[in-house]
């Protein structure tokens, strides 16, 4: 059978069941299985339901570092859980393609309203479905295939959906990369305004996603302005220290800028468009719809304000601020373990680590530290020589500890652990007894913070 074939392909260990598409629930002589309105997820796909029970076990038991990653309110995991999924509109708000839309109308200007308020900016796109898609709506607004595109190289801290060659903006585009400095890994402004002059881009884009500094977003305007460029702010790694007020603010200075809901800004998964330039929003809306997209994804939408409205609240400014000083706690426990940092510090959610003077990979250490609950990702780092699968750093983040209550102390313990680990296996020391001592440090740290703990008793059916 076909998908006897294709589920080969998985490792043995991910799916246990003979048959991935057989369902354990009794079926009526009828179009609906008995339960189809009324019963939860545990009763009618035990299989799914327990997959997501033990997701939800591991995000309680280890320390994420993943910088991209952060732990929901369980307000924006309800507003997800709606029923608004079922509704298909496409268009804006008083001007859709499909009747009914009242309710959709009322919560996608709730959510453009608080992110044009949080953003101080005058326009706000909360339609795109992940950042790439909100980076790609800004090549359809500005450039036709074959126009030049400026942007910061992918092992340099870039991003896949600013022209890397793999991508739909690599391909169909003109690219040319800035990189940063390998002395200090710092983007160098003359060389970013050499390659503009030279190459003449429509679209220069700074922000990335492995970038740990402030970007000086006036020279990056004043260099567009030279060339007659428009200038995009991808500041989806650090939309949230915007949004708490402890990091620049790239609008004005950039024409556009994009930015994910979930990492530092806590909520859905999902991207935003945002401008102060008032004359862009016609362009930008129909490069969104019907430029890239269809439909609106609704309940995401509806987290989008959940979060958004989160963010405009005193609380999360506190949050923005534990994040930069835990940032800053977990850089210098590393340093001060002997562990380089790439630019010696950050500004922002997330820190590089380089490899090399350890003689390790990226995936090896990643490897050995997710065995001990630290959960991290290999990154490239800059001048790296190893490929993206294997990579000579590490990039860590700080934004899901903090919002689990880890402060300052918590991230300086978690450099120390990280470090040990990373010595141990660049000396070839036998690792196993030191991963059980950290795994149980580890261990103890997190049941001090918990997470979801209703959620996990399962004691409201609606989620
Ligand atoms: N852009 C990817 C990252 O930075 O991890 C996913 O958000």
């Amino acid at each position: 059978m076909k998908h006897k074939k294709t589920y080969k392909l998985y490792p043995k260990n991910i799916i246990n069941e003979s048959d991935p598409t057989s369902f354990s629930g009794d079926f009526l002589n009828n179009h609906l299985h008995p339960g189809y309105f009324k019963e939860g997820l545990a009763s009618i796909d035990p299989e799914v339901h327990q997959a997501l029970i033990e997701e939800e076990q591991r995000q309680q038991d280890g320390i994420e570092l993943i910088a991209s990653e952060n732990i929901v309110s369980r307000a924006t995991l309800e507003a997800l859980g709606k029923a608004i999924i079922n509704k298909t509109v496409e268009g804006y708000p008083g001007a859709r393609y499909y009747g009914g839309a009242q309710h959709a109308d009322r919560i996608e200007i709730l959510a453009i309203e608080r992110a044009k308020q949080l953003f101080k900016c005058c326009y706000a796109n909360v339609q795109p479905h992940s950042g790439s898609q909100a980076n790609l709506a800004v090549f359809m607004a500005f450039l036709k295939p074959g126009e030049t595109v400026l942007s910061m190289d992918l092992s340099a801290g870039g991003h896949l959906s600013h022209g890397a060659k793999a991508n739909l903006t690599g391909k169909w585009f003109r690219i040319v990369h800035y990189g940063v400095s390998k002395l200090d890994g710092l983007i160098q402004m003359e060389q970013v305004r050499d390659l503009a002059l030279t190459h003449q881009p429509k679209l220069i884009i700074c922000g990335g996603s492995a970038y740990p500094r402030t970007i000086d977003f006036a020279g990056f305007r004043k260099i567009a302005d030279e060339c007659g460029a428009i200038l995009l702010a991808d500041m989806a790694h650090f939309a949230g220290l915007v949004a708490g007020g402890v990091h620049p603010n790239p609008l004005p200075h950039a024409h556009v800028a994009t930015a994910t809901t979930y990492k530092n800004l806590r909520g859905v998964r999902g991207g935003l468009i945002l401008s102060d330039e008032p004359n862009l929003e016609r362009k930008l809306n129909s490069a969104v719809f019907p430029g890239v997209q269809g439909s609106v994804i609704l309940n995401a939408v509806a987290a989008k304000a959940v979060c958004l409205g989160e963010a405009l609240r005193s609380e999360f400014r506190e949050y923005a601020s534990q994040v930069l000083a835990n940032a800053r706690s977990l850089a210098f426990s590393l340093i001060n373990n002997g562990i380089d940092v790439v630019t010696g510090g950050t500004d922002t959610p997330l820190l590089l680590v380089d490899l090399r003077k350890l003689q390790l990979t990226g995936k090896q250490a990643s490897e050995v530290l997710e065995v001990s609950g630290l959960i991290c990702n290999k990154n490239t780092i800059p001048g790296d020589a190893q490929s993206p699968k294997i990579t000579s750093g590490l990039r860590f983040g700080v934004s899901a500890g903090t919002t689990r209550g880890f402060q300052e102390q918590e991230f300086s313990q978690i450099g120390k652990w990280i470090a040990e680990m990373l010595h141990a296996l660049s000396s070839g020391d036998d690792l196993a007894p030191l991963t059980r001592t950290i795994h149980a440090k580890v261990k103890e740290m997190t049941n001090a913070f918990p997470i979801y703990e209703k959620i996990t008793n399962h004691s409201d059916p609606s989620l």
